[in-house]
């Protein structure tokens, strides 16, 4: 690391006040934040991302599903540009922190670049990625995927929300409009993120080195059976769509007991008519599976169709599974992760390789780019919760290693092309 990049530091304090402001888009009286993707908190959180990057010198352009990338230019402004990113959607009852420290720490490192009168090598642009939690619409990671070629734009674009709005009438509605630009794929990318889980608050370290994401998949499952009368329908004369649905959800808490360190989770539950007096005819049910390696996911989907069938004849009701998302486990570049050990090792910086348990827009941006992630500490490892919280100190470290690791790219004191 040069001299010049040792001393361009962030700001620590500006970095929180940012991340304050923009927690007050959209806040929950709980404390947590509610910016569904492309909702009107949605809207709003992008509109002060594209203020506040322009006043710090930046251009902001809009890809067709929406994805706000900004860019300070560099003194070679055709060499492909170093990226940093994360999202600013959130989860329902979401926390201060998913997704908006990663851009915000962006933002503090474009910041600190342009304060310091040093124009890099070349440009540093920060992307903002629509829906990346998939809570609206799914699948999630929707806007990095469709930017790296793993989903199709009009595909996405015809993706419903529960009301039967598309993405693209959402995007409308948000008034989202392309600006048409495209200076090509940057070199490589960066993602600052809280953990989402116990480990780096318990090992002591503020630094968490993303050696990968493990991989994931999601299922929309739809019980069809008969809606009677709960009091005069005798029980073995039932098609109870509810009852399948619980030995589904039972038998894929067990597969992800099973198969430990990997995870199963049934998250939604749509029951009709939803009465406490009338047997379910239709329930859909969501489920998703996850695993640091995919043969044990594949295993793991194997026992969980096998319990969807099951529970579907023990409860004489139609079945049908669609899966709506696939994503291999992702490693991330040896040399972005080498720049982000350096960068904690110069800084002292006490930090951990690690497994993502979370997917993130980097897991997109890895098929295409050379990618790696900076992790921090949040308390208790509780995330997509609204008493999510982080510590403003390491907040700042995983924000000044960000600026390192984008700075060696720049410099090319690292392995970029
Ligand atoms: O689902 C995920 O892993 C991410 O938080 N959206
Ligand atoms: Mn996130
Ligand atoms: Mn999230």
């Amino acid at each position: 690391m040069s001299a010049a990049q040792q001393d361009l530091k962030i700001d620590g304090r500006r970095l929180w006040d940012s991340l304050m402001a923009l927690a007050r888009i959209g806040a929950t009286p709980a404390g947590g934040v509610n910016r569904q993707a492309l909702t009107d908190a949605d809207r709003q959180a992008r509109a002060q991302f594209t203020q506040w990057c322009e006043a710090a010198g930046c251009r902001v352009r809009t890809d067709a599903i929406g994805n706000l990338i900004a860019r300070l230019p560099g003194q070679n402004d055709d060499l492909p540009a170093v990226m940093m990113g994360s999202h600013l959607d959130s989860q329902p009852t979401g926390g201060k922190f998913d997704g908006a420290y990663g851009v915000m720490a962006g933002l503090e490192v474009l910041r600190a670049i342009r304060e310091s009168g040093r124009i890099p090598p070349r440009a540093v642009e920060l992307a903002a990625w629509t829906n990346e939690e998939g809570t609206r619409f799914a699948p999630s990671m929707m806007g990095s995927a469709v930017y790296a070629g793993l989903l199709p734009l009009e595909e996405a674009l015809a993706v419903v929300d529960a009301d039967g709005v598309t993405v693209a009438e959402a995007l409308r509605q948000a008034g989202v409009s392309p600006s048409g630009e495209d200076p090509g794929l940057p070199m490589a990318y960066f993602e600052a993120h809280i953990e989402q889980g116990p480990v780096l608050e318990a090992e002591g370290k503020p630094i968490g080195v993303v050696t990968a994401a493990q991989g994931q998949c999601w299922f929309r499952v739809s019980f069809q059976g008969q809606a009677a009368h709960a009091g005069s329908t005798p029980m073995n004369m039932r098609a109870d769509a509810l009852a399948a649905a619980a030995r589904v959800v039972t038998a894929l808490n067990e597969i992800g007991k099973a198969h430990a360190p990997g995870c199963a989770t049934a998250g939604r539950m749509v029951v009709t008519p939803n009465s406490p007096n009338v047997i379910p005819g239709s329930v859909v049910l969501s489920a998703e599976m996850r695993h640091p390696d995919d043969a044990v996911r594949s295993a793991m989907e194997s026992l969980f169709h096998e319990a969807v069938a099951a529970a579907a004849r023990e409860h004489s009701v139609q079945v049908r599974t669609d899966k709506i998302l696939e994503q291999p486990a992702a490693p991330f570049a040896a040399a972005c992760m080498q720049a982000i050990r350096h960068s904690a090792r110069q800084r002292q910086y006490p930090c951990l390789d690690i497994v993502s348990g979370a997917a993130h827009d980097a897991v997109a941006l890895s098929r295409i780019v050379p990618s790696g992630m900076i992790f921090v500490p949040c308390a208790g490892g509780i995330s997509h919760n609204e008493a999510e919280s982080a510590e403003p100190d390491d907040l700042a470290a995983g924000c000044q290693v960000l600026c390192d690791s984008v700075l060696a790219f720049c410099h090319g004191d690292a392995a970029g092309r």
